[in-house]
């Protein structure tokens, strides 16, 4: 029988709808899970919206104080789907109270936190995940299995850009997500923490890095109204307040393997609405990959016969590829909401006790953060700064 396992979700916005989509269509799709998630109840401080959020997405029940939420005896996994500057608090929280843990990237404001949370979640023995999308891209599956078959060798360099352009326009207003005390950072910890965390997942750990950050619009109209989308704003006052993280941060970075690497995270790259990309160059072939085609991957072998050089294009859409058996039928695409679905099922096959891999958890969120860390870190000292010295 497939444990059942209640889920209090925290946050209604963009991520907490996204999750709630999850949540509902798992079983659906992959009705042999060892576990399923009950859409028990839904968390927010606004009672009007909350409400409205548990109708629209389907929660059985809505609390408007996280506390009370992680104190139901009826509630086994806590979703921290919260800007920043909560995840800590409330993943803590969550776990002393020997709830599973799964936490909206990047883990937490800073590494000192990340730590703490990792550690909570270590003690309570209760699993944790972080909630990186992207290794869910079937293609991005297949890139790791790729890689693992050898298929590309020895890597050599690792190339991405994580490139948005939803804030060039210098009076679109200071939303949470343009101040340091709520996020974190800019695009470093909301966009490189992706690249990052593919990074370290196909390529492995980073060693040390060299960094820059720019913050091109120094004060924009302070937010009136905060829309339940990107955490955006439907409006700006004439008062300025200061824009306190970065527009964009690149960096360079060696990989213990011996591979180097190149980052660049923005929000001002004009006509790029969401370019997540990469590039892995191996001794015996490449990968290519763009999230914004992200049913296709691109292979180069170096061993295919010389007048059939040459990148081939593999569309992912077939049973053979990694989760398309619970899809559609040969090129039926799949999309962006659909690799949280295939989260949710790691999840549960992590809970239900069939999966003891489960990927990334806090340990790892823990990297990935300090990774981060030692960019802004480089970028203030403009030097190299090792990882491990953190
Ligand atoms: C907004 O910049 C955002 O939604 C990120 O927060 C997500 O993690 C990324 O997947 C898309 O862009």
């Amino acid at each position: 029988m497939p444990q059942e396992v209640n889920v209090g979700l925290i946050g209604y916005s963009f991520m907490g709808k996204v999750h709630s989509h999850a949540f509902k269509d798992m079983s659906f799709f992959f009705p042999e899970a060892a576990a399923y998630p009950v859409m028990k109840a839904i968390c927010g401080r606004n009672e009007a919206n909350v409400s409205d959020a548990a109708k629209t997405f389907g929660w059985q029940s809505y609390e408007t104080d996280w506390k009370t939420l992680i104190g139901r005896d009826d509630i086994h996994l806590v979703d921290v789907s919260t800007p920043g500057d909560s995840h800590a608090e409330i993943a803590i929280a969550a776990a002393e109270a020997g709830k599973h843990v799964f936490c909206e990237k990047p883990l937490a404001n800073n590494l000192a936190e990340a730590r703490a949370m990792a550690d909570a979640v270590r003690n309570a023995g209760v699993k944790s995940m972080v909630a990186y999308n992207y290794r869910r891209v079937p293609a991005v599956a297949l890139a790791k299995k790729l890689i693992e078959e050898g298929r590309i060798g020895d890597i050599y360099h690792w190339r991405a850009v994580y490139l948005q352009d939803w804030i060039m326009d210098p009076d679109f207003p200071l939303v949470w997500r343009l101040q340091k005390e709520k996020a974190g950072s800019g695009p470093h910890g909301d966009l490189n923490a992706h690249i990052i965390d593919l990074a370290r997942y196909l390529v492995g750990d980073i060693s040390e890095v060299s960094g820059m950050q720019e913050t091109f619009i120094k004060e924009r109209p302070i937010a009136e109204e905060i829309d339940a989308a990107l955490g955006a704003s439907t409006g700006g006052s004439s008062q300025m307040g200061q824009v306190t993280v970065d527009d964009t941060t690149l960096f360079l970075a060696r990989f213990e393997n011996g591979a180097v690497g190149t980052f660049e995270a923005t929000r001002f790259a004009g006509g790029r609405r969401n370019g997540n990309r990469f590039e892995i160059n191996g001794s015996k072939g490449s990968i290519a990959f763009n999230l914004e085609k992200m049913n296709e991957l691109q292979y180069y072998n170096r061993e295919d016969e010389d007048h059939i050089q040459g990148f081939r294009e593999i569309i992912v859409n077939e049973g053979v590829h990694p989760y398309m058996d619970h899809w559609w039928p040969p090129g039926h695409i799949i999309g962006w909401e659909h690799t949280f679905i295939h989260e949710v099922y790691d999840l549960m096959q992590a809970i239900g006790g069939a999966d003891d891999n489960l990927h990334p958890d806090f340990d790892e969120g823990v990297k990935d953060q300090a990774v981060l860390e030692a960019v802004s870190i480089s970028a203030e000292n403009k030097s190299w700064i090792k990882v491990a010295d953190l």
